[in-house]
């Protein structure tokens, strides 16, 4: 529940937030002005239009139904709603077809949305008797559904019940994309990541309306997908990875698993297949892809730009066609990303050759190729439908330049600002830093239509936030690298521009700190952030004073240690009891 303390903070900020996001500066500031504060100011991504009524509020109660629109699609939102409220609810929120909304419903409709909303918008309406989200097409709804969790209470997000009370602000949301791409990259190859941790961090970032999984499938230290015409590519180039270790590999049906699972949450999955370098785990396969026949070891360090198919043996495009077509087959999305960075052991010429032959491949199985921003580089040009990422640290990449020019998308993931495996920080226990550090505020402060030269909005294809996993291995690991800096890039792909402020985006991002507590998300308490005072290691909790007495539940701060009361105490120090005593260590502040 939203704490007396962190509507105060949210206060100040609020004003600004609400002028940026409903562009109703001029004509009404002083009702916005002083406006309570109100969950519509902590939604991330910032959508285009909130109008508060705090006049009006809705309660979930044990007799809300959740309604939907006759049909398989909605229903699908409907059942996926009911999923994430019943256990923290411990309500039954049947879920009931019905064309017309309902009192004390929340209903999920495809008609009559405003135009405004497209394919991927919605729009939301808080009363005291519904909540009514209106979309024109399954993923709007979906998104609506996303930016309700975000009106509830944080409690919500909890996998245990909790007591309540389910309040929803009264209010109205008109909402839908900048841009309609908007991608989250995990390598699973450098540390691999069994089906399980993948459809978490799916779960996860889709409450931030990412609707792209690019899943980073083979690299020099692993192929981690069963390709059934090369049994080897798995079972023995995936038997490692980075650091030793058993590595691992999806079976074919676990990948339609993750692909089921993605839909689920209305997102596409993108395989890619990088090459014709970071091909150590294959070339270590079959020792035939090699130019002098002989399999090198497989390597578990991470070293870049040492391997390269051979470009010039016949085997090496049966090897690409077997792989494309299995893995097409397979793939409901149009994209498939055939890698093409970082190919320093294959010649220019060479280069060229691969991917004059390797990109028709992706057509002849029916997909349309994305590559790493190299290929603009390849000569002939790459066909103008190629999505090129652009994944620099520098705003000048002529090639780049020029392959907008001929009329390529361009996906926006620069390195110094998207890359999720950057450390924060000289101290971050995680990450690498060739790119720089990047705290919160550089992963928000840059624009997808700005940062590249001659790379403007109409170019860009959309954004994406990379996680390369050299120093990952764990959810937890994921979780700290990807929050909060994957909702800031998040932002950026869906929040209209002219809501970009640091200032009233760190209060948004603030409010969903207790989400994530709730949610058990491992993040990265930045500084920068002004995390609300109930956040575990939070120093912001009065101190303790030994008159004083507590009631159970009260937070405190003493000795550099954030500490919970379990029940009523006055005069007992905060860890002179021990651990069985009155007070629970809440550990040291961050
Ligand atoms: C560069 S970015 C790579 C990856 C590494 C990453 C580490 C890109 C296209 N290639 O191979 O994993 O840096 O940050």
């Amino acid at each position: 529940m939203r704490s007396p303390r962190i509507g105060a903070r949210l206060g100040s900020g609020l004003a600004a937030a609400l002028l940026v996001a409903t562009g109703l500066a001029a004509s009404a500031p002083t009702a916005l002005a002083q406006a309570p504060a109100s969950a519509y100011a902590g939604i991330v991504p910032a959508p285009v239009k909130v109008t508060p009524n705090a006049s009006a509020t809705f309660t979930i109660t044990p007799a809300t139904r959740i309604v939907v629109q006759p049909g398989r699609e909605a229903a699908d939102v409907g059942s996926y709603l009911g999923q994430l409220l019943r256990r923290p609810t411990g309500f039954a929120l049947p879920v009931i077809p019905s064309a017309a909304p309902q009192a004390n419903s929340v209903s999920l409709l495809l008609t009559g949305a405003d135009p405004a909303v497209g394919e991927q918008g919605y729009q939301l309406d808080t009363t005291a008797d519904r909540i009514v989200i209106r979309a024109n097409k399954t993923a709007g709804l979906f998104a609506g559904v996303q930016t309700l969790r975000q009106l509830l209470p944080a409690a919500a997000e909890s996998a245990r019940t909790q007591p309540g009370p389910w309040t929803v602000p009264g209010g109205s949301v008109l909402d839908h994309p900048r841009f309609g791409y908007r991608g989250a990259h995990l390598d699973v190859a450098r540390h691999f990541f069994p089906v399980e941790t993948v459809k978490r961090y799916i779960d996860e970032i889709a409450a931030y309306k990412i609707n792209t999984l690019h899943l980073h499938l083979t690299d020099d230290q692993g192929w981690r997908i069963e390709i059934k015409s090369w049994p080897k590519l798995a079972t023995y180039g995936g038997s490692t990875q980075v650091g030793g270790g058993p590595g691992g590999y999806y079976t074919q049906e676990q990948y339609k698993e993750i692909i089921a699972h993605a839909a689920s949450r209305q997102m596409t999955v993108i395989p890619e297949f990088d090459m014709p370098g970071h091909t150590n785990s294959a070339l270590a396969s079959y020792a035939e892809l090699n130019c002098d026949g002989v399999a090198p070891p497989l390597r578990t360090d991470i070293a870049v730009g040492y391997s390269s198919l051979c470009i010039n043996k016949d085997i090496t495009y049966k090897f690409v066609d077997d792989v494309v077509r299995e893995i097409a087959a397979l793939t409901p999305g149009k994209y498939f990303h055939l890698g093409g960075d970082e190919a320093h052991a294959t010649s220019e010429a060479d280069y060229n050759t691969f991917m004059t032959k390797a990109l028709p491949v992706l057509a002849k199985y029916g997909k349309t190729a994305m590559g790493w921003h190299e290929v603009a580089k390849a000569k002939p040009d790459v066909p103008t439908s190629t999505v090129i990422q652009f994944w620099d640290t520098k705003a000048s990449n002529p090639a780049v330049t020029a392959a907008a020019a001929r009329g390529n998308k361009i996906l926006m993931s620069p390195a110094n600002k998207a890359y999720l495996d950057m450390k924060y920080n000289a101290q971050s226990p995680l990450g690498l830093n060739w790119a720089g550090y990047i705290e919160v505020q550089d992963a928000y402060n840059w624009d997808p239509a700005t940062y590249a030269q001659g790379v403007g909005e109409s170019s860009v294809f959309g954004v994406e936030a990379p996680l390369w996993s050299e120093t990952l291995k764990t959810l937890a690991d994921i979780e700290y690298m990807a929050f909060p800096r994957l909702p800031a890039i998040a932002e950026l792909g869906w929040a209209p521009a002219s809501s970009h402020n640091w200032d009233a985006f760190k209060q948004r991002l603030a409010a969903q700190g207790p989400r994530w507590d709730a949610a058990g998300i491992n993040y990265y308490k930045s500084p920068q952030v002004p995390w609300p005072t109930s956040n575990p290691g939070s120093c912001d909790n009065p101190a303790w004073e030994s008159a004083k007495i507590y009631n159970g539940g009260t937070l405190v701060s003493h000795g550099n240690h954030e500490w919970r009361a379990k029940w009523w105490t006055r005069g007992e120090e905060p860890g002179s009891t021990g651990r069985w005593g009155v007070w629970e260590d809440l550990g040291a502040c961050a």
